[in-house]
């Protein structure tokens, strides 16, 4: 406990540490909307990765899900230069909604919105809405980059820093987000970006994952390539926060 005594605001803490301490009965009281203790395990450097566990209840999680149930449509995807629908068809195959914060009458999302912005010290301002995804058997998202490359893409009014991913279920089997790049390994020339590999983590309700897609200098980092494994049991749902560089208008949503 000394290491959250000194530092409340952040605990660096093992897995193990943090299920005892969740277990007893001395944790402090928080209000919802403070990050009294926020636990954070480093997963890798390359891509900087960081597990947040129990960082929502299972009941804002369920209420997330409810709220996001009924609006889901096939997940589109940005597409490059060149690319179409039809190019592109079967690569990233859940569906899913954006729902910002404001538009959730049950103010959860306003209550997550609100610790993401804590934990990264990123305002709220920055985020996008967030985009609620379920996959269902056999769905995924073949490995890809979150931030947008100008040469593929075009100019852009701003770029994705990071990605904040919350678990809003368990998964039986499969659907773990994977880093093939994990430690910077060189992955083959021919990766098939179907492939699960490198560092996977395995999606756990209420769980949240955070993840840089730029370097300090504002280039991206290559190892920030990640997807999704498919579900090969059960269902995956999972909540994503894609974090700018510049403050987000209504208009850029
Ligand atoms: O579902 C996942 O685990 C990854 C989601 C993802 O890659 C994304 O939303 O950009």
């Amino acid at each position: 406990m000394e290491v959250c005594s000194l530092f409340p605001f952040v605990c660096i803490l093992d897995r193990k540490f943090i299920d005892d301490i969740q277990k007893s009965s001395s944790l402090p009281l928080c209000s919802p909307r403070l990050l009294c203790f926020v636990h954070i395990q480093v997963l890798s450097w390359k891509p900087r990765a960081l597990y947040f566990p129990n960082f929502a209840t299972a009941e804002q999680c369920e209420s997330i899900i409810s709220s996001a149930k009924p609006r889901l449509k096939p997940s589109t995807l940005a597409l490059r230069k060149g690319e179409t629908d039809e190019t592109t068809k079967g690569v990233r195959t859940s569906s899913g909604v954006f729902l910002s914060a404001s538009e959730d009458v049950t103010g959860v999302l306003d209550v997550i919105e609100e610790k993401i912005a804590r934990a990264t010290m990123i305002p709220k301002s920055h985020g996008e809405a967030f985009n609620i995804l379920r996959y269902e058997i056999g769905q995924k998202y073949d490995s890809h980059y979150d931030a947008f490359n100008p040469s593929e893409y075009g100019p852009q009014k701003s770029q994705r820093v990071a990605s904040f991913l919350l678990y809003l279920s368990d998964v039986e089997v499969g659907g773990d987000t994977m880093f093939p790049f994990e430690n910077g390994m060189s992955v083959p020339e021919n990766y098939d970006f179907k492939e699960c590999i490198g560092l996977k983590v395995k999606p756990r309700q209420g769980d949240g994952l955070l993840f840089y897609s730029l370097f300090p200098n504002g280039t991206i980092d290559p190892t920030s390539l990640h997807g999704s494994c498919p579900v090969t049991r059960g269902e995956k749902w999972v909540a994503t926060k894609w974090i700018r560089d510049q403050e987000q208008s209504d208009a850029d949503e």
